[in-house]
C-alpha cells in the first residue's frame, strides 16, 4: 500500500495541493484500519487455532460489540466527508478574477486552446501534439467544451481531472506554482484515436508568456493557422 501510494505524483498547482493533503490523510486512516484489521485477523489465527476437538467460547448478540463496529466506521467516513469537503471547495473556489482565461475545446482527436480576448489560439491534432502554454504564478480559468463526444481533461500533476461534456461548461482554475513542462491526457475513452488525444502544459514565466502570446496574436490577425 505505502509503495503504491508512493506513485501519487506531487502537485504542481496551488489547488492540487488540497488534493494531496486528502490524499494524505486517506492513506493515514486506511493505513491505521489496515493494521488494526489485519493483526486482529492474525492475534484470531494464532489464539484460536485448533488445539483439540472442543468449540471456544462461542458469542451470539452483543450489542456493545455490534454499536462499536457501526459508530467506528460511521465516524471515519463523516470525518472523511467533511474534509473532502473542505477541498472541494478549495478546488473550485472561483470568487477572485482570473489572470488569463483560456477555453479548452476537446474534440475527436485532439484539443484547441484559445486564449480570451487574444487572437491566440493553439489547435492540435494526432500528429501534432497541442501546448498549453501559462504563466507561472497566475490564475488560469479554464473553459472546458466537447465539440463532439465526452472527453476528459487530466494532467497528473495537477491531481485534477475535469470531463468536457457536449453542451456543458465545466469551469475550473490553475495556479502553477513552478516552470515546466506536465503531460495532459484525454482519459475517457472517446473513440478509435482516444490514444492520440494528449497534450501538454508549457509553464512560463510571465515575461516569456507576454512574448509567447504576442507572437500568437500576431500570427492570428495575419490570418495564419495557429501553432
Ligand atoms: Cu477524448
Amino acid at each position: 500500500m505505502l509503495v503504491a501510494a508512493g506513485c501519487t505524483p506531487q502537485s504542481v498547482t496551488e489547488e492540487g495541493r488540497a488534493v494531496y493533503g486528502l490524499y494524505n490523510l486517506f492513506l493515514y486512516i486506511a493505513a491505521v484500519v489496515f493494521v488494526v484489521v489485519s493483526g486482529l485477523v492474525i492475534w484470531s489465527v494464532i489464539r484460536y487455532r485448533r488445539r483439540d476437538d472442543e468449540l471456544p467460547k462461542q458469542t451470539h448478540g452483543n450489542n456493545r460489540l455490534e454499536l462499536t463496529w457501526t459508530l467506528i466506521p460511521t465516524v471515519i467516513v463523516l470525518v472523511l466527508f467533511v474534509f473532502t469537503m473542505q477541498a472541494q471547495n478549495k478546488v473550485l473556489d472561483q470568487s477572485g478574477d482570473a489572470d488569463v482565461n483560456i477555453t479548452a475545446t476537446a474534440f475527436q482527436w485532439s484539443w484547441r486552446f484559445a486564449y480570451e480576448g487574444t487572437g491566440a489560439e493553439v489547435v492540435g491534432s494526432p500528429e501534432s501534439i497541442p501546448e498549453m502554454v501559462v504563466p507561472v504564478g497566475q490564475t488560469i480559468r479554464v473553459k472546458l467544451l466537447s465539440a463532439d463526444v465526452v472527453h476528459s481533461f487530466y494532467v497528473p500533476q495537477t491531481l485534477f481531472k475535469r470531463q468536457a461534456i457536449p453542451g456543458t461548461e465545466n469551469l475550473f482554475d490553475l495556479t502553477f506554482e513552478k516552470t515546466g513542462l506536465f503531460h495532459g491526457q484525454c482519459t475517457q475513452f472517446c473513440g478509435l484515436q482516444h490514444p492520440d488525444m494528449v497534450f501538454r502544459v508549457r509553464v512560463v514565466s510571465q515575461g516569456e508568456y507576454q512574448s509567447w502570446l504576442a507572437a500568437e496574436t500576431r500570427r492570428g490577425a495575419a490570418g495564419q493557422p495557429g501553432t
